[in-house]
């Protein structure tokens, strides 16, 4: 045991962390550091997170790969080399693992073991676990490192389970990979995982049918090998990119994309013609979401959001040649205000004649038949139907958990009518425990590899800081809570955001509250909410305390 350590008899270890994601990787790493007793349970049979699980045909991560890394390590960020300048998730865990063997985090971590429950002790503050193997755990701090998009979602269709054919969801993909040459195989959904999967079988299965409810805004991610002299040059400016990233820009990227490095500032109203369609040339021809780095008006005003959405829309229709299908397939809602979609050779895939669009956009799906779906009075039989519909986002993963704060109170109870956290860190209730990338956070936007490395180190000193002032518990008041779902609602009215259906705001689920479930005001205030709850000691917004009374 360390000075900072907390650690009692009474505990096994200071702080457990669930989720062995990039955010459960960089807890390990940091607390131990601080001198924290530390153990980190998987329910996985390997590190990597949310790559681990996702591991559908075509996925790639939709950020660069060099942007998309952990920065906390300069050992690592100059060893490890990406090879794709979009990384797929194998080399995403392979890069997961390498992490972990190079900063040593294996011997704190625990995989194969999913946490059941946690429950806090009121007298003693200590909350106790239990793994689905049984196993008995107790810490005085809890990290929830369980990701925002964990809980695959499934719309409840009549019939879902008379299909005789194979079902697969893209978030539980078989790691061994599915035959589907020679199937009649039906995607229903078009997001960013659905996108992926079509372009990418439509070329290997017998027949293809796309049930397609919303058009999104699909963009070329124009993913190659890594160039070798744009990864040193990366490598050799790293610290000013990320400070840059964190400090300055609304979202947390300044998209690197090999040259674009300068945050664009000032409205698109204010901007020539000329001038807009030379900055959106640029981007188009850098690909991948490089569009979220234009004019930042494009978030807030409609008449600048639509010149770039009327851009983009021309960009989609100048692919399709059938102008019925294009219709269909050009999105018609403010840009950016759902996750712009990176795919490659999407729109060309309607082109093959194994390929059929089934568009739902006046009648949805009626049931799910022992041979394939019906919409109306066709029938289309199917071999195998892929699920590519998505997660109930931010609040799906511990609400499914049996976590028991004060007077029993669970995650289930807590968010029912709203997401309820403040500072997306901590909720009232559930005295230490922290959650990364949590609703109320700015995660659902932004980077939540970045934002919740940034989450970690305040964690980090926050624990640090009840130890040196003798103190063990904190949690935040519920005033503090509601003050905070305030900021939310007032920052995602302020955009134009709740003018689209999406995850962001949880209208993917029904009955799903769409209350703080996320800070949509920027990466930098963000911070200095964060900061600003440090300066002062935490005191105001947090209860501290000691437990139990007196001492441990
Ligand atoms: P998304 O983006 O939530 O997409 C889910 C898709 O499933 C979307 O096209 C939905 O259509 C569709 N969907 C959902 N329910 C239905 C029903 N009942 N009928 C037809 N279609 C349906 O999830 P993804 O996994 O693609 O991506 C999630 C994030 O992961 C993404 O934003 C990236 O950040 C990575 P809808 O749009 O609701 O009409």
């Amino acid at each position: 045991m360390t000075e900072s350590s907390s650690k009692t008899a009474n505990t096994d270890y200071d702080v457990i962390i669930v989720g062995a994601g990039f955010g459960g990787l960089t807890a390990v790493h940091r607390m131990r550091e601080l001198g924290f007793s530390v153990r980190l349970f998987e329910a996985g049979t390997d590190v990597g997170g949310t790559w681990y699980w996702n591991q559908y045909p075509g996925l790639k991560v939709d950020v660069e790969s060099v942007e998309y890394s952990l920065s906390f390590s300069y050992v690592i960020e100059q060893e490890w080399s990406w090879s794709e300048r979009y990384a797929g998730p194998q080399e995403l865990c392979r890069y997961a693992n390498f992490v972990a063997d190079r900063l040593d985090l294996r011997r704190d971590i625990q995989l194969d073991t999913r946490i059941d429950s946690a429950e806090f002790d009121e007298d003693s503050g200590i909350w106790a676990l239990t793994s689905n193997s049984g196993e008995k755990l107790r810490s005085r701090f809890v990290m929830m490192c369980t990701g925002m998009l964990n809980q695959p979602i499934k719309p409840q269709f009549k019939g879902l389970d008379s299909f005789e054919g194979k079902q697969y969801h893209s978030a539980r993909w078989p790691k061994e990979g599915v035959d589907l040459s020679d199937q009649r195989v039906g995607v229903i959904g078009t997001g960013s995982s659905g996108v992926q999967i079509i372009s990418t079988i439509a070329s290997e299965v017998k027949h293809l049918h796309v049930f397609h409810r919303t058009p999104g805004y699909c963009l070329p991610l124009r993913n190659c090998k890594m160039p070798e002299e744009y990864s040193k040059r990366v490598k050799a400016n790293y610290g000013e990119w990320r400070a840059a990233e964190r400090y300055n820009s609304f979202g947390g990227w300044v998209a690197l994309n090999y040259q674009i490095g300068e945050l664009v500032t000032g409205s698109a109203l204010d901007a020539t013609p000329e001038e807009q369609q030379a900055l959106f040339d640029e981007r188009w021809k850098s690909g991948g979401l490089s569009f979220y780095n234009v004019y930042p008006d494009v978030y807030t005003d409609l008449e600048a959001n639509a010149v770039l959405g009327k851009y983009l829309q021309a960009k989609i229709r100048e692919r399709i040649k059938d102008p019925k299908l294009a219709e269909i397939l050009t999105p018609t809602y403010p840009v950016l205000t759902k996750r712009l979609i990176a795919e490659t050779n999407y729109y060309e895939v309607y082109e093959q004649d194994n390929v059929e669009l089934v568009d739902l956009r006046e009648q949805g799906i009626d049931e799910i038949t022992p041979k394939g779906v019906r919409v109306g009075d066709t029938e289309y039989e199917l071999d195998c139907l892929v699920f590519a519909t998505g997660f109930d986002a931010m609040t799906g993963s511990l609400k499914a958990m049996d976590v028991r704060g004060r007077n029993g109170l669970t995650f289930a109870e807590h968010w029912d009518d709203g997401a309820r956290t403040h500072m997306g860190l901590m909720s009232a209730g559930f005295p230490n425990l922290f959650i990364i990338n949590a609703a109320g956070s700015p995660a659902p936007l932004f980077q939540p590899i970045i934002l919740g490395q940034e989450q970690v180190q305040w964690v980090g000193r926050l624990l640090t800081q009840l130890a040196e002032r003798e103190l063990n518990c904190i949690e935040p008041s519920a005033e503090a809570e509601d003050n905070w779902g305030g900021l939310c609602e007032e920052s995602v009215a302020a955009t134009l955001f709740p003018l689209t259906d999406s995850w962001y705001l949880g209208n993917n689920v029904p009955g799903k509250s769409r209350t703080g479930l996320a800070y949509f005001g920027g990466m930098a205030s963000y911070r200095q909410a964060m900061t600003d709850a440090e300066v002062c000691g935490y005191d105001g917004d947090f209860m501290l305390s000691t437990l139990p009374k007196g001492g441990n």
